[in-house]
């Protein structure tokens, strides 16, 4: 039933194969295949309420007032799913990240899934999440692979992503390592284009990444953790090669991003198994079985120059919150549909 009012919480994805620029088709289409696991413990919650009393748009983020490009892409994912319910009120957002956002960690990713979600349980839509994953994918496309649990992919020139492997699938942990840094300095969107528009690495990266994608594919299939690591380090690494030879060069790393990616194979060698990758800012994300993920998270917390370390398991996919109470206490529907004893029993995946 649509009273105007939707809430959802999804979380943020880290793509094992990277996607980097856009499809030449448009419409927000990606050049390149990509595949994520999304994480449980970087949750962006989103409520959204249609009035009859706002004249434009209006969103809080971490408490925050959006505006410009930010408040745009929020208004631009809302006309999509006005237009398709014949709705015009306007509508007011509020959403807020359960991670630290001074991590440099807040992601298009699990907020433009939530916003999709919420929105278009507040108009009465649909809840179908390969609809939704289009939906966000218009406005980001990571954000396609958040509507999902587990492993996901998303192909080249695809409208939705799409689940390969559930939650279950696979006892990983991904350690965040998060190195102190100011704003970052290029966003995703224009960064690709301007990789695309003057790196000369930039067509043998849109030729190379789908052989890298299906290595990934898998690895991750098979549970072959040493294939893993070698094709996802490849895949961030091409992606940054392919950025770097841009003019004027786009360069997210920082001192301590390459200090760590030196240090990393070091331990490996001596018998930690692990897999890194990077995304488009110097924070480096560490990748290993679960049972390993104390003694690595020792050793990254006391790397020169990390802030601190964000532990995350695969996570669950985007789901609604109970509409009732406050939105940082609402309980997802799923849960709350249970009774409380198996909810809070409960570890395997969710639809
Ligand atoms: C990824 N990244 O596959 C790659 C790897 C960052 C590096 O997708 O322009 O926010 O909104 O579609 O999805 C981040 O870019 O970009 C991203 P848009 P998005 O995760």
């Amino acid at each position: 039933m649509a009273d105007g009012v939707g809430r959802a919480e999804a979380c943020a994805n880290i793509a094992l194969a990277k996607y980097w620029g856009k499809s030449p088709q448009g419409g927000n289409l990606t050049a390149v295949p990509s595949l994520s696991l999304t994480l449980d413990n970087l949750r962006t919650r989103t409520e959204v309420r249609f009035s009859d009393d706002l004249e434009t748009d209006e969103a809080s983020l971490d408490g925050r007032p959006a505006s410009g490009r930010v408040l745009t892409r929020i208004t631009e994912l809302l006309d999509r799913l006005r237009a398709a319910q014949g709705e015009t009120r306007r509508a007011r957002v509020v959403s807020f990240n359960d991670f630290p956002t001074a991590a440099g960690l807040a992601s298009s990713a699990s907020g433009f899934a939530a916003l999709a979600m919420a929105a278009s349980q507040a108009l009465g839509g649909t809840l179908d999440p390969v609809i939704l994953s289009s939906v966000a994918r218009q406005s980001s496309a990571s954000a396609a692979r958040s509507l999902f649990g587990g492993f996901v992919e998303l192909g080249a020139e695809t409208d939705s992503a799409r689940p390969i492997a559930p939650q279950d699938h696979w006892d990983l942990t991904m350690l965040v390592a998060v190195v102190q840094s100011g704003p970052k300095p290029v966003a995703s969107t224009g960064g690709m284009v301007h990789t695309a528009a003057t790196s000369p690495l930039y067509e043998a990266w849109v030729r190379s990444a789908p052989g890298m994608f299906e290595a990934v594919r898998r690895a991750v299939l098979e549970r072959r953790f040493e294939d893993l690591a070698r094709a996802m380090e490849q895949s961030a690494l091409t992606m940054h090669a392919t950025m770097l030879a841009a003019q004027p060069p786009i360069v997210y790393f920082r001192g301590t991003t390459v200090e760590l990616i030196d240090r990393l194979p070091r331990w490996r060698d001596a018998g930690l198994p692990l897999a890194f990758t990077m995304d488009a800012g110097p924070n480096v994300k560490v990748l290993t079985p679960s049972e390993h993920a104390s003694e690595l998270t020792r050793r990254l917390e006391e790397f020169p120059g990390v802030g601190s370390v964000i532990a995350c398991r695969p996570g669950p996919a985007a789901r609604l919150l109970e509409l009732t109470g406050s939105l940082e206490a609402a309980r997802p529907l799923t849960e709350a549909a249970r009774p409380l004893t198996e909810a809070a029993s409960s570890t395997g995946a969710r639809s």
